[in-house]
């Protein structure tokens, strides 16, 4: 329900008289600003053109995301797009579904289907190599910032971490110079990761609980230099500043770190109590027509045919291309009961977190059209007596907590539904309404959902992405923010006394960046009212790109970690980069988070946003096991979407949302019992092996192995190497080593002795070995 809408990011700057002349290119490079063009008569389709996008490494490869503008008299679709610097892979997309390399552009690379993706590459600065010891330092790349959180980072009343960027290669060593008082001293930085261009250094203080002052010494043979707030250099001297009394700490919860997801669309994971059914909902001011939600057979499909009859009128946009399975408008009846009387199926996976898409009273099956969120729906808990279903809700979070889960819930705060209680209000009593500065109403009467879909017109108030289901929610009214806070509180503490152990453990927020972009202050002070309640209580945002600023410690705690997945699909399910841009690209919200965030993410391959990884692995298990071999021993928590542990699969929304795979179906298809228990052993290696949890990341790729990754961590808790080979073909590598070690895959039992300077590892295709090494 939820996707990014990137033409958000659409810049429209151009000057007419650049595009004129730039017009004669197919693909044109200025700065950032790049100016596709396609001409459907240059390859070889046949058919009708309804629409052409553009589909690349920068927008996940969706195919009808962005959609070009066109044709213009000569044919050509044309769509201007702002890209980071580096390189970029895309592809036409005609239709959405057929998929060709621009003609015109002679830069490819394989697709990995039998294909070619076209290549660009955006405002490369042409710089020679750094060198380590030639007693040069590039003084423009060194960055220290300590308005950023990930620069100068305080945990809690005494630690802090302190961070500085050096041009990559160029450098030898940095020191921190240190004036606390009148006694100075010196602590030396570790280097702790780097990417293309630059190297990052760090050093905390574990006891530190005065004014600092310090600057930066940075040696490359024998140069040395002085990085201070005015610069580089030993005049003008002017210490940084940090003093705890004036910073805020960023506490994120510790049980995170130690967590393990999983993600549950309540009416798709188990039907315990067939009683609460949805039998027929009616949506309201719609009564002329109503339409039935029918509740098929836990494994039926929804065929197009059978999709008319339910939908008399049309409610809904049917997708040949969609089948077999669940359907947007479909009920299936799954429910808490469902959840509970399968703790010990997820206890037995390992999970110890639940995060539940949305739970409150609302009338689609996904329900982020919230009618009520002071009510549980019914049809999750007790048919048609909401007080009883609160009450079983209760019972329902004791029973988690006592099984050692912690709850999770999604919390949609930018728009309610078409049947809310304020504005059916509204509907009712237009302008005279109460309510009517909740939402953003642009005219009287508001029209009725059944109105916008008979006579197809435009709702006349804000929707959400245009939708008159989903009225967005006025945060600035203090009325509005006085109810979203008076439920926060009802769910966090449900019985008032001040102690949340009987309420929630967390919030997922939906599209917290159109709540941002609206209201600015609402996420910083609803946290600040969150912690209050309950300060383990875990704030956890819906944000696909860089969220670096909602990790500031004033807002979120961490992000569902799309960045990962957008890694791991482009390097393992789709083969379409290298080791070393995989590095680079999940290594990103490492550099860009401050430490606890990371520690605190929810690195996930798939979601009810998006294809089931097994799908978009081709139906390659071999893949998903990969992928989740190295989401359980990486920083943060792995989150696992209900089923892809069973070997569920599925096209995108609605067909991520099949109903969950418990026992063999009429078509033959039945849980993978082999993929469970991997996972199972996954969660317990993670479980058993502290320095999962708690050691930070580096990586290594191999000469000459495009398609091996070694994903390394190490502290005092142990050293795990995740050894990945994204290749088809089996490989032999030879890690080298400093000492002589031994060392045991986890995952098979496998022995290795090295020798005093490699340990040879034989790999086969798509597989991982999760390797500790003594
Ligand atoms: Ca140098
Ligand atoms: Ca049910
Ligand atoms: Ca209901
Ligand atoms: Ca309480």
């Amino acid at each position: 329900m939820n996707k990014k809408f990137r033409k958000y990011l659409f810049k429209n700057l151009i000057l007419t008289i650049i595009l004129m002349f730039l017009l004669s290119f197919s693909t044109t490079v200025l700065a950032e600003q790049v100016k596709f063009s396609f001409n459907p008569e240059e390859v070889d389709f046949e058919g009708e053109v309804d629409a052409v996008y553009i589909a690349g490494s920068f927008n996940d490869w969706q195919p009808a995301a962005e959609k070009m503008n066109g044709p213009d008299a000569e044919g050509n679709y044309i769509l201007e797009y702002n890209l980071r610097p580096g390189e970029h892979q895309y592809k036409f997309v005609i239709n959405g579904e057929d998929w060709f390399h621009d003609p015109n552009n002679e830069l490819t690379t394989a697709d990995g289907h039998g294909g070619k993706n076209s290549i660009i590459k955006i405002g490369e600065k042409e710089l020679e190599e750094a060198q380590t010891g030639d007693g040069e330092i590039n003084g423009e790349f060194i960055l220290h910032n300590p308005e950023n959180r990930v620069h100068l980072n305080k945990f809690n009343e005494d630690k802090v971490e302190i961070r500085l960027e050096t041009r990559k290669n160029d450098v030898e060593t940095v020191a921190l110079m240190t004036k606390i008082g009148t006694e100075r001293n010196q602590k030396q930085m570790s280097h702790y990761s780097a990417d293309n261009k630059i190297d990052y250094w760090t050093v905390s203080f574990n006891n530190l609980d005065e004014a600092l002052e310090y600057t930066f010494l940075i040696k490359d043979a024998d140069t040395e230099l002085l990085y201070h707030q005015n610069g580089s250099g030993f005049n003008n001297l002017k210490y940084f500043f940090y003093d705890p009394s004036e910073v805020e700490s960023f506490k994120t919860p510790n049980w995170v770190q130690d967590a393990v997801f999983y993600q549950i669309f309540p009416d798709r994971f188990y039907n315990g109590n067939p009683a609460n059914d949805p039998e027929l909902i009616e949506t309201y001011k719609s009564n002329e027509k109503r339409y039935k939600n029918i509740v098929p057979e836990w494994y039926q499909g929804i065929k197009e045919s059978e999709s008319h009859q339910l939908n008399p009128d049309d409610f809904i946009d049917l997708d040949p291309s969609i089948h077999p399975k669940s359907g947007w408008h479909v009920f299936y009846g799954g429910d808490l009961q469902g959840v509970e009387q399968k703790f010990d199926y997820l206890k037995e996976l390992g999970i110890n977190a639940i995060y539940f898409n949305p739970v409150f009273e609302a009338t689609a099956n996904h329900r982020y059209n919230t009618a009520d969120y002071g009510k549980i729906d019914d049809n999750l808990a007790i048919k048609g007596d909401f007080e009883a279903s609160e009450a079983y809700f209760e019972k329902f979070i004791k029973n988690a907590h006592q099984n050692g889960i912690k709850i999770v819930l999604d919390a949609v705060f930018n728009h309610s539904g078409f049947e809310f209680f304020a504005f059916k209000d509204v509907v009712e009593n237009g302008n005279d309404s109460e309510y009517s500065d909740w939402f953003y109403i642009e005219d009287y009467p508001v029209n009725t959902l059944y109105e916008q879909r008979t006579k197809n017109i435009e709702p006349n108030y804000q929707g959400w992405a245009g939708y008159g289901n989903h009225p967005v929610l006025n945060l600035d009214n203090s009325e509005v923010k006085g109810y979203i806070y008076k439920i926060t509180e009802k769910w966090m503490d449900p019985n008032g006394d001040g102690d949340p152990s009987d309420g929630i453990d967390g919030w997922r927020l939906d599209v917290a960046n159109d709540v941002k972009a609206r209201h600015p202050e609402f996420w910083q002070e609803w946290r600040n009212f969150v912690k209050k309640i309950n300060p383990a209580a875990y704030i956890t945002g819906e944000i696909w790109n860089n969220a670096a600023q909602y990790l500031q410690g004033d807002e979120f705690d961490a992000v569902m970690n799309y960045r990962f997945r957008e890694a791991v699909l482009a390097f393992i399910a789709e083969e379409r980069i290298d080791a070393q841009d995989f590095i680079n690209r999940i290594n990103e919200p490492n550099l860009d988070y401050p430490t606890q965030a990371v520690f605190s993410l929810q690195n996930l391959i798939d979601s009810h946003d998006t294809e089931r990884f097994l799908y978009s692995s081709g139906g390659n298990k071999e893949k998903l096991k990969m992928a989740a071999a190295l989401q359980f021993t990486y920083p943060g928590a792995p989150m696992v979407y209900y089923g892809t542990e069973v070997g569920l699969s599925g096209a995108s929304d609605p067909d991520t949302r099949r109903t969950m795979l418990w026992e063999e179906r009429p078509n033959g298809n039945s849980p993978d019992q082999e993929l469970y228990q991997y996972y199972s052993k996954l969660a317990k290696i993670r479980k058993e092996n502290k320095v999962l949890r708690t050691a930070g990341v580096q990586f290594e790729a191999v000469d000459n192995e495009p398609k091996i990754v070694i994903v390394k961590r190490e502290d005092k808790n142990g050293k795990i190497y995740t050894v990945l080979n994204a290749a088809q073909t089996a490989k032999e590598i030879n890690l080298k080593l400093k000492n002589e070690v031994q060392a045991v895959d986890l995952l098979s039992g496998k022995k290795y002795q090295s020798d005093s300077k490699e340990l040879r590892l034989k790999l086969e295709a798509y597989s991982a070995q999760i390797l500790k090494i003594n």
